[in-house]
């Protein structure tokens, strides 16, 4: 994948990825400032001031821009979306100007990092929100981002929407920690296994959650009941790559979301919700893994199917409840 070292990018960065035993060991993220409504940060809450890094396969990013668009701050957050395929870092066919341009018709995301930090070590992930001010990366972890999307940027934005509500906080918190850490890097934990055992211990934690799951949601419309909150729209950005992407490409195989009738009908209610559809790009989500992880799909072939999907088609959530 490559990361930057020092500040200079380096390609082979196998030794800083893989723990013994094969499993996969996601990294934490480096960047960690807040933007804060009421200025007590770096970083005050302002009117096209973010730029918001993203590419429409990642989940993570997904997240950040499904709260953007639920708390109205398209004109508030610029985005870019990466539609070209990486050779080093994430590429875009346009950059943010001042110095942060393309160089020979691509715009590479690390480009950014130097820029905020030359002698950055780390991954250069997205989601990254970037202050275009102070000419900096704020931060790079999209839970993060999320909450600051969620609160502090309620003067232009919608503030009659919270998704993380005092009342519900606790509850998200569990659902977060379980669901991140069997589920959403589940996922990747079965498809960048390098053992066979790390392969199985984390494909077991994955689908003991997603049966779980399945449960739960045949008594509560969303998981905290009739409220959506933000551990659904974690869990909806995963699903909705699950069946054409993590299924086959990642090897978590013993069932599809789309024959869990609780599940799937909880994710056709997600992506029904106003606005959600459009910024739910499946195509780009299959190009991006199938297409761009050498890794894991060298041939680079993007599967056609699955073809019995049709997120559009009615579900039956209205019975347990109306949302709220
Ligand atoms: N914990 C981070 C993870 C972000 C992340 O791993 N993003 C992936 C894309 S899905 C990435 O940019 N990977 C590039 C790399 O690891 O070098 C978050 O939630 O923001």
């Amino acid at each position: 994948m490559g990361m930057l070292i020092d500040g200079e990018w380096v390609d082979d960065d196998e030794k800083f990825r893989n723990a013994e035993g094969g499993a996969f060991v996601r990294p934490e993220s480096n960047f960690r400032n807040a933007v804060t409504a009421d200025g007590s940060s770096d970083f005050p809450a302002e009117s096209g001031r973010y730029h918001l890094f993203l590419a429409p396969n990642c989940p993570w990013a997904h997240r950040t821009q499904l709260v953007r668009r639920i708390k109205g701050l398209e004109a508030i957050i610029t985005i870019s979306l990466s539609y070209i395929p990486r050779t080093r870092s994430w590429a875009y066919t346009e950059g943010i100007g001042n110095g942060l341009d393309p160089i020979d018709g691509v715009f590479e995301l690390h480009q950014a990092y130097q820029a905020a930090d030359p002698n950055y070590t780390g991954r250069v992930t997205v989601p990254t929100l970037w202050d275009k001010q102070k000419w900096t990366v704020v931060n790079n972890e999209s839970a993060e981002i999320i909450r600051m999307l969620n609160t502090e940027f309620n003067e232009w934005g919608d503030a009659t929407i919270d998704l993380y509500p005092e009342a519900l906080r606790s509850e998200i918190d569990q659902y977060n920690e379980r669901i991140y850490t069997t589920l959403y890097n589940g996922v990747y934990r079965c498809g960048f296994a390098k053992s066979q055992d790390a392969y199985e211990e984390a494909y077991r934690n994955l689908f003991d959650t997603l049966e779980w799951l399945e449960e739960h949601l045949g008594t509560r419309r969303f998981l905290c009941g009739n409220a959506i909150t933000e551990a659904d729209w974690r869990l909806y950005t995963t699903l909705v790559r699950f069946d054409s992407v993590y299924y086959g490409h990642f090897k978590c195989s013993k069932f599809r979301i789309c024959d869990q009738p609780n599940l799937w009908n909880y994710l056709k209610d997600l992506y029904q919700q106003p606005g959600i559809a459009e910024i739910t790009d499946m195509e780009g989500i299959k190009k991006g893994y199938w297409g761009n992880m050498a890794n894991v799909n060298p041939s680079g072939i993007v599967p056609l199917g699955p073809e019995d999907f049709d997120l559009g088609e009615a579900h039956d959530r209205d019975r347990l409840g109306q949302a709220a």
